[in-house]
């Protein structure tokens, strides 16, 4: 299993060129973090099976159990993983299915009006926002499995969403619910803390690592530095306390 922590995680080493195949201002790890808004919370628990609602606009709401997985195909990627804290874990090997699969055999065709937007939202109320389009890409899977086991609770047990292309806060962990909508819904968490938290890094819409859309007003260039500088360290060392609290590690 990849670990969670390693000192020189914390303030890693300055960005190589694109020769090492980064996206733009992006630093690699030899760690793949516990990261994200819930910091030294416990993770929420892990259902034996991943039990994912799924709801569109007309459709009855279908429960995606471990069976209604399994019926879709199996899909391996190997992809890298990009934070927008700067951040990337290189060639992560994940297991699931393609949330395209969900879309075409429970979804399309069915949705009126027309589905412009998904919405995914975790076990602790975290939630992101994609447009269909990035969505439906072949590197957006339903992932249970990391490096050739099941996925660990820390990355999101049973089940998460996983977008490759995307900073990974579309990549909703612990997932419990996947809303298809024919407009664009909120992505405000509930809880006024990650507002607080979120607000000033108010998530790009689209959230492209390579075309670095990391805010939808803020200016990106400058903010590499206190990203990298304070929020990451501060969130890496607290996200791993967290996981030694949960005694996952
Ligand atoms: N449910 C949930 N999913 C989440 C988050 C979170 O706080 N809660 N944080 C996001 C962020 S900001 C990142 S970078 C990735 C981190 O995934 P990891 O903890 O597996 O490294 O999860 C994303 N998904
Ligand atoms: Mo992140």
């Amino acid at each position: 299993m990849r670990q969670l922590f390693r000192a020189g995680d914390t303030f890693p080493r300055t960005a190589r060129g694109p020769a090492d195949g980064l996206p733009p201002g992006q630093r690699e790890l030899s760690t793949f973090p516990r990261y994200g808004t819930h910091f030294s919370r416990r993770d929420p628990a892990v259902p034996d099976e991943p039990l994912i609602e799924v709801t569109g606009p007309s459709i009855d709401p279908v429960e995606l159990d471990a069976d209604a997985l399994a019926s879709l195909p199996r899909v391996d990627l190997v992809a890298d993983f990009h934070c927008v804290a700067g951040w990337t874990a290189r060639d992560l090997h994940w297991q699931g299915v393609r949330l395209r699969d969900v879309y075409e055999t429970h979804v399309a065709g069915r949705a009126d009006p027309a589905v412009t937007h998904v919405r995914a939202e975790g076990r602790d109320g975290f939630r992101s926002v994609l447009l269909l389009e990035d969505a439906l890409a072949d590197d957006v899977l339903l992932a249970d499995r990391l490096d050739g086991a099941p996925l660990p609770v820390e990355h999101g047990a049973p089940c998460r969403l996983l977008s490759a292309s995307q900073y990974g806060f579309k990549s909703v962990k612990s997932l419990r619910r996947i809303e298809f909508h024919a407009e664009q819904p909120s992505d405000n968490p509930d809880r006024s803390l990650d507002k607080f938290l979120l607000k000033p890094v108010a998530p790009h819409l689209r959230a492209r690592v390579w075309h670095e859309e990391r805010h939808r007003l803020l200016p990106n260039g400058p903010l590499r530095v206190p990203y990298f500088r304070v929020v990451h360290p501060v969130a890496y060392v607290l996200g791993y306390l967290g996981a030694r609290r949960n005694g996952n590690r």
